[in-house]
This record gives C-alpha cells, structure tokens and sequence, in this order.
C-alpha cells in the first residue's frame, strides 16, 4: 500500500461555512472512571492475539503496594475509555534524593500491553502507540497526563526510583469524554441475547469516537473520515441523534475543497480546520450520501440548500471518469477505497458507488426541485444498463471487475445496494455468492457492514443476522468492549498496516449493527 501526497495541493477555503462547523462545535461531558482491578497479562493461544488479562487484586488495593525499581502493575478500568489520565503518586522510604523514571504502556487490548512497542514494524506511524515515559522530580505529586488516551488497561513500570526509596500510587483516574447524547439512546431490550449485546456494544464504540467531531478511531488515525462518516450518522441517527454533529462534520467537509470542487477524503481539525492531501473516488461521493441520510432525518432543509452544490459537484467530478461506454475509466493511478481487501480491484464497485449515489442526489434535486435532476435520471440510466452489459458476466452470474475481470465480494454487494437489478434477481446474486465464495473476500467490518445490509435490502433477515452473529459475535466472543478497525475470523492476526499492534479497537466503521438492528428491526 502507498500513501497519497499531493504536491500544489490547493485548497479553498469556504470561510462562511467554516463559521457555521465552528458554531455547532460539541461540549464534551466528562466522566470520572477509575480502574476496578490490577491484572495480569497472560500468554493464551486460545485468544486473540494470544494475550489474555487475569484477575489479581481489586484495585482498592493498589495503595497498599510499594513499587520500587523494575517493579510493574496493570490497571483493568474493566471497559473502554476515551480521556485523560491522573495520578497521585507518594515516595515510601527515605526522603526522594533521585527523579522518579516511571514509563507508562496505555492499550485498548491486552496485546499492547504484553507485545514491546519497540518490535513493532508496521508502516503506519510507530507514535501510534500509546506510551510515555515521565520523570518526576518532586515527590509526592499530582501527575496529569497531557494527551488523551484511548484504552482500557494501564501499565505502570517504574525504571528507577533511588536505593532510599519506593512509590505507592493512589488516586488512578480517568476522565472520561464523549460528545454522545446518550439520554437521548432509547433502550431496546432484545430477545436474542447476542443481538442485545451487540447493540450496547456498538452504541459504546459510536460514543467513544463522538468527541469534537465523529473520529474514526479515537486512537488512531483520531480525525474525521468520509467513509466512516456516513456510518456513524446513519447509527447516531438510530441512537444518540445528535444530528447537530453530523451537521457539522458536513460543513467541515464543505469548507475545504480543492480547486476543482472535490472534498477531501479526510480532514485535520487542529491547528485549524486542514485538509488531508488524500482524495478517494467513494469517499468524496460519499459527501453526497451523507448530506442525503442528513436531509432525511433531519428534514433541515436549509442545510440541504447550502450545501447542495458541493454533494453535486462531487457527482459532477465523478462523471467525468466514465468512458464512451458509460463505465469508470480503471487506471491503475486511481484512488478509491472501497476496502483494505488485498488486490481488490476498484472499478465495478466505484461505479456501484457512482449510481447508489446518484439514486440519492437525484432525490435530493427533487427535493429542491433542481433542474439537474432530469439530466442525473439521464446519465444514470446508461450508467445501469452500461454496468449490466459491460460488468455482468451472464456465465458465471457475477459482476467482473477491471481488465482481469475479477470477481469480488465487493463487486455483488455494492451492486446490490445500488439496486441495478430487481430485489428477487438481488436475492439471486447474495444466494450465489454466499454458496460460491469467490476468493477476492472481505477484509474490514465496514465491508461487511455493507454485505450484512446487501443481505438485508435483498430481503434475506436470517443470512443478515448469521453473518452479523459470526463476525461482530465473533469480536464479542473475543472480549470486545468496543467494536474493532479490523477482524478477519481466518486470521486473527489481520492487519493491513503490518501489525495487530497499530490496528484501532474502538473503530467507527464497526458501529452500524445498532443500525442495522434498529433501522431493519432485527
Ligand atoms: C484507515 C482508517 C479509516 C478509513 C481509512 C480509509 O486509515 O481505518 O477509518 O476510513 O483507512
């Protein structure tokens, strides 16, 4: 994989809109959480990544422990926490006549804290990783921790004190912060258990990464992403409704576009509002969807006004990639990110993409009754009747993808929920596909997001609740606290960026089965 770096990138900023994202800026309710337990990390093939966490003492314990050189503990704050850390920390012994060296391990999983930051080699970031080493001059302290974590154990290691004294630590504590509503969630109480349980799991991953705007992850990449966007609005809106945030987010997006009208694929809020460099076909589309999802569960139709320009110049940019034959130009200088699925070829699903998204933006036009939605029906017209000559294979009853005519996963789902064909020849196509299992897969929880609803708009409840029941049962059967970046049941090692270390276990990707639950009353 190769990253996107734009040199003569400009960018011109909407400062109107810009305003308006800064006016609809969260507060964060916070949360005092403290650790309910020290635990053990221990070495278990049983379970994921090989790491399990073992009871040893309450926490109400810890203040009577003295730690001295070489000496270690691990907090269990027993679920998943997004805030910052304090602690009292007092010398036992003689007066202190050195610094404290204290490093600190801070993990969501107990992989990070078992596996040495120092062998990781992955390609993203190694600063990723949750970690500090603090030297204390004066003893006893209050030390507040500058950054805000992501996590649920803390390891302490004290790497030297003196020979004339030890520490004890006392007051371990987490304020926790969340822009969710959560007064706002009503509470269902479900029949199946597992269903129940992934509910309240995917409402606690939403409402950890709600903070100033929705962050995919709140441990990494901590910025707001299209493509997870569009999720976790369609989940706020089933829960927290704090529709006022994903008003934002799409002012954000709006505020920022390059030269030619395209948003980015992400954007920086601080310093000030930036944009990433980065640029996706699907992403940039997926403006429009959001803006679309807004409006109709919103019925804000001034926002819907303002911002109409951007969703449609995202359609119009779209376009012009179409060949004579009414079919995405696939080149291999193209962006589209569709899934972290190696070798996935990009083109059938982009244009799956392309007309699940005009069907929305040519809503939208009537809506406002825009004269481009005459002209939208028209191009996508040919867009569907293109993609069934020239993608369908009639012999093997797939869509093919690119010159080697691949046949993904990816390809039967996003052709699917852009609804070219009728729902019984829908049904059809998930049938064979689940029976064929062609071998260009599934890599992420956001593909299988859109397999489990392929499955349902087909019409197939059953085979939607199956699939969900193994992939984010199969997390919870792991000790999921907070739905994960990556999951592969074959291979639970999975990571496209060269490490489990590096993945995110608190994505928002992974929030949509309170969604799919409530949206399809499942
Ligand atoms: C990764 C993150 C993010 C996603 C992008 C495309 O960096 O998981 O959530 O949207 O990929």
């Amino acid at each position: 994989m190769s990253i996107q770096k734009l040199q003569n990138h400009l960018i011109v900023r909407n400062e109107p809109f810009i305003d308006q994202a800064e006016n609809l800026k969260p507060l964060l309710n916070e949360k005092i959480v403290t650790p309910i337990s020290m635990v053990e990390i221990k070495s278990d093939k049983e379970v994921i990544h090989g790491w399990k966490s073992e009871f040893v003492a309450p926490a109400s314990t810890l203040d009577n422990c003295v730690y001295g050189k070489g000496d270690s503990v691990i907090l269990d704050f027993g679920d998943h926490q997004v805030g910052y850390l304090s602690i009292n920390i007092r010398p036992e012994g003689s007066p202190p006549d050195a610094p404290l060296k204290l490093k600190l391990t801070i993990g969501e999983m107990p992989v990070e804290i078992a596996e040495p930051f120092e062998n990781y080699n992955g390609w993203l970031s190694s600063s990723w990783l949750q970690e500090e080493t603090i030297f204390v001059d004066v003893l006893p302290a209050e030390i507040n921790l500058p950054r805000r974590y992501s996590f649920r154990y803390v390891k302490f290691e004290v790497m030297d004190t003196s020979p004339k004294y030890r520490v004890v630590f006392e007051n371990v504590e987490c304020r926790a912060v969340s822009s969710a509503n959560t007064n706002n969630v009503k509470i269902i109480s479900h029949q199946d258990k597992q269903l129940q349980k992934m509910d309240e799991i995917s409402i606690k991953t939403l409402a950890d990464c709600m903070q100033d705007v929705f962050e995919d992850g709140p441990k990494r990449d901590r910025r707001l992403w299209l493509g997870d966007l569009r999720l976790q609005a369609l989940a706020n809106y089933e829960t927290f409704k704090n529709n006022d945030l994903v008003k934002r987010c799409l002012y954000l997006f709006a505020g920022v576009p390059d030269d030619k009208g395209k948003v980015p694929a992400n954007v920086f809020v601080a310093p000030k509002l930036i944009a990433d460099d980065t640029y996706l076909f699907d992403y940039s589309l997926f403006f429009a969807s959001t803006l679309h999802d807004y409006y109709f569960a919103t019925s804000d139709i001034q926002t819907l006004q303002e911002l109409w320009p951007t969703a449609y110049k995202q359609v119009e940019i779209a376009l012009e990639r179409l060949d004579e034959n009414h079919i995405l130009i696939d080149t291999a200088d193209w962006w589209s990110f569709i899934d972290w699925q190696e070798g996935l070829n990009k083109q059938t699903p982009s244009q799956a993409i392309l007309i699940y998204t005009m069907k929305q933006v040519i809503r939208l036009a009537k809506e406002l009754n825009s004269p481009e939605k005459d002209l939208l029906s028209a191009r996508l017209e040919k867009m569907e009747t293109a993609a069934k000559t020239h993608l369908w294979d009639e012999q093997q009853q797939f869509f093919i993808s690119g010159a080697e005519r691949q046949v993904s996963w990816a390809s039967q789902i996003w052709m699917v929920l852009a609804g070219v064909f009728s729902k019984e020849e829908n049904q059809k196509l998930m049938d064979h596909l689940l029976k064929e299992k062609p071998e260009v897969g599934i890599a992420t929880p956001y593909m299988y997001h859109h397999l489990v609803e392929a499955l349902l708009v087909s019409g197939d409840k059953e085979q939607a609740k199956a699939e969900m029941k193994t992939y984010w049962g199969g997390m919870i059967q792991y000790g999921a606290d907070t739905f994960w970046e990556l999951y592969d049941p074959n291979n639970k090692d999975f990571s496209p960026y060269g490490s489990h270390l590096i993945n995110s276990y608190c994505h928002a990707w992974s929030c949509t089965p309170t969604y799919l639950i409530r949206k399809y009353d499942l």
